[in-house]
């Protein structure tokens, strides 16, 4: 990679999902994420034609814009490329990092998906900006996922690349302490927001719970 990685504020990183968000629309409760301490929003939707998904992906891209706050489209390279988004998230094969860097240029955020140390190591040698390590736990919201890593399997893929690193996979709040332990930079999450009856407030839980918890790291670590 002729490149430094550059790792967007991984902390409270939020996905969307059209079903779930379906009570306030995408753009909505993205917005409310934000407003709580979502740092980095993902649109993500596995079905909706490209022109639907670029039509709703520009009004993010313009809210968020204007808080500082950088999207990431899910898969779809030239999709991202049609919104302005500030990156794409892809998974295994394909050659997709690559495409995504050639079609989005030097400066866009390019992030994978990994769910084992030789993908870690091998995601090392690509120009990926981050890694995301899943699924943690089971989930309903990608019924097609992996098996799940568990939080030692978690800390045991991360270990083996130096990237930014997010974990994913049916995390609450309560995961925050263990996903920051496993030595993960944040952790993106679907249904813990955007089902949630206020994302708002959702979002400001998992953001308190990061700082608080990274607190702690630093004050063990400068006793
Ligand atoms: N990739 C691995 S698990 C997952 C994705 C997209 C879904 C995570 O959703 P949730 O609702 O936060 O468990
Ligand atoms: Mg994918």
């Amino acid at each position: 990679m002729n490149r430094p990685p550059r790792a967007p504020d991984l902390s409270v990183y939020l996905i969307t999902d059209p079903l779930l968000c379906a009570a306030r629309g995408v753009v909505e409760t993205a917005l409310a994420a934000v407003a709580g301490g979502a740092t980095l929003v993902q649109l993500r939707d596995k079905h909706a034609p490209d022109a639907e998904l670029i039509a709703v992906g520009r009004a993010l891209k313009a809210a968020l814009a204007a808080l500082g706050v950088p999207l990431i489209v899910n898969d779809r390279i030239r999709v991202a490329a049609a919104i302005g988004a500030d990156g794409v998230h892809v998974g295994q094969g394909d050659d997709s990092v690559l495409e995504a860097r050639r079609v989005l240029g030097p400066g866009a955020i390019v992030g994978l998906s990994i769910q084992s140390a030789a993908h870690a190591a091998a995601a090392s040698a690509l120009p990926v900006d981050y890694v995301g390590i899943g699924p943690v736990f089971a989930t309903g919201t990608k019924p097609d996922h992996a098996p799940p890593l568990g939080l030692a399997g978690l800390a045991a893929v991360r270990a083996a690349t130096g990237l930014a690193a997010v974990a994913i996979g049916g995390l609450g709040v309560a995961q925050v302490p263990g996903v920051l332990d496993a030595g993960c930079d944040g952790l993106a999450i679907v249904s813990a927001i955007c089902a949630a009856p206020d994302p708002e407030s959702a979002a400001r839980a998992f953001r308190q719970a990061f700082l608080h918890h990274r607190g702690q790291h630093r004050a063990e670590a400068q006793p």
